[in-house]
């Protein structure tokens, strides 16, 4: 009879996932879920066999030089490991995971909600119909927004989730366009009809709805700079369900401002749960529609998630490698 491994999990899970963990683990949970302090972090990092962290936890190399002997799994909760120093980690021993596949159908929902928000003018439309006197009446040139269907959508990042929104928006009449390291197989770019564009330059210029889908990296990292977005048509949207670090927020701002980016609709934030203010001031006018980094926010996404982080623990623990194991390699 082992000795159960020491868990330590940064936030509050769904019921059945800390359960279940409580069954199988010494699982030290977060009561309260408040974001852990770096004190409380590296107080933890001391204590446990396995870290449980969320995208709200930073594990730089500094907060793994407070790692004890005992850890040697990082289990990430969420698909992104940005939030982690994965080559540090491996440094010094300990292994990273994170959750692939499970939220993909949710973040792709989320981004083809914003595609089809912003043309559309949804939030403003909505925002409209609450209170008494909003709506005073139609005319048929009024509230025009702009139509999906025949649009050109240039995806950069084709992994799981950029091939989700690519099969949602297919079957709303788009035409599907990616920039990717990589070329996807032939079979998947022939059933997505999707067009490869080695240079993601050369694409910005052509389309009419950008979707962010690519992991952020120091590659990554305002990839849609200034200058990048520049080269977009007038007229273009840009949906990022992927991180804030990949686009240059402030630019971004200020080109919606001026009118050379028509709107964006943006899940996630260069400084969570910051927002730019002048992204807020653009949100009242309808150009632009924020989101509260809910992408893979669904109750079904949550627990599957906690499954996932369950099976690499234990896996780990029996001595094996676990199926989501993450190397610096693959980044
Ligand atoms: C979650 C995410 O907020 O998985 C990710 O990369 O950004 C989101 O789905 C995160 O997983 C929570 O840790």
């Amino acid at each position: 009879n082992r000795k159960k491994p020491v868990v330590v999990v940064t936030r509050k899970l769904p019921d059945s996932v800390e359960t279940r963990m409580r069954e199988l683990f010494d699982t030290r949970l977060n009561i309260d879920d408040t974001p852990m302090t770096p004190a409380a972090l590296a107080e933890a990092m001391q204590e446990a066999d396995v870290l449980v962290p969320t995208v709200t936890d930073r594990i730089d190399a500094h907060a793994l030089g407070h790692a004890g002997e005992r850890l040697k799994l990082i289990a990430n909760f969420g698909n992104g490991v940005d939030n982690i120093d994965v080559a540090a980690a491996l440094q010094r021993g300990i292994t990273v995971t994170n959750t692939p596949g499970v939220l993909t159908e949710d973040t792709a929902d989320m981004a083809m909600a914003l595609i089809l928000a912003v043309p559309r003018r949804l939030t403003e439309g909505a925002a409209l119909m609450i209170g008494d006197k909003a709506w005073t009446g139609w005319t048929p040139t009024w509230m025009l927004g702009h139509r999906i269907s025949g649009k050109r959508l240039g995806i950069i990042g084709m992994g799981r989730i950029g091939q989700a929104v690519a099969r949602r928006a297919r079957a709303f009449g788009v035409q599907i366009h990616y920039h990717n390291r990589r070329r996807v197989p032939g079979k998947i770019e022939e059933a997505l009809e999707a067009t490869w564009w080695e240079s993601l330059d050369q694409m910005l210029a052509r389309m009419d709805i950008i979707s962010v889908n690519c992991p952020h990296t120091p590659a990554t990292y305002h990839l849609l700079s200034a200058r990048r977005l520049k080269m977009l048509q007038k007229g273009a949207y840009i949906v990022n369900t992927a991180r804030g670090e990949i686009i240059d927020e402030n630019a971004l701002a200020r080109m919606i401002e001026s009118g050379e980016i028509a709107g964006a609709g943006l899940d996630v934030f260069e400084h969570e749960p910051a927002v730019n203010p002048k992204l807020m001031r653009l949100a009242r006018t309808g150009k632009v529609v924020l989101l509260p980094h809910l992408g893979s926010a669904t109750i079904e996404g949550r627990v599957d998630m906690g499954t996932k982080v369950i099976i690499n623990i234990q896996t780990f623990m029996d001595g094996h490698r676990p199926p989501d194991r993450v190397l610096p390699s693959m980044l």
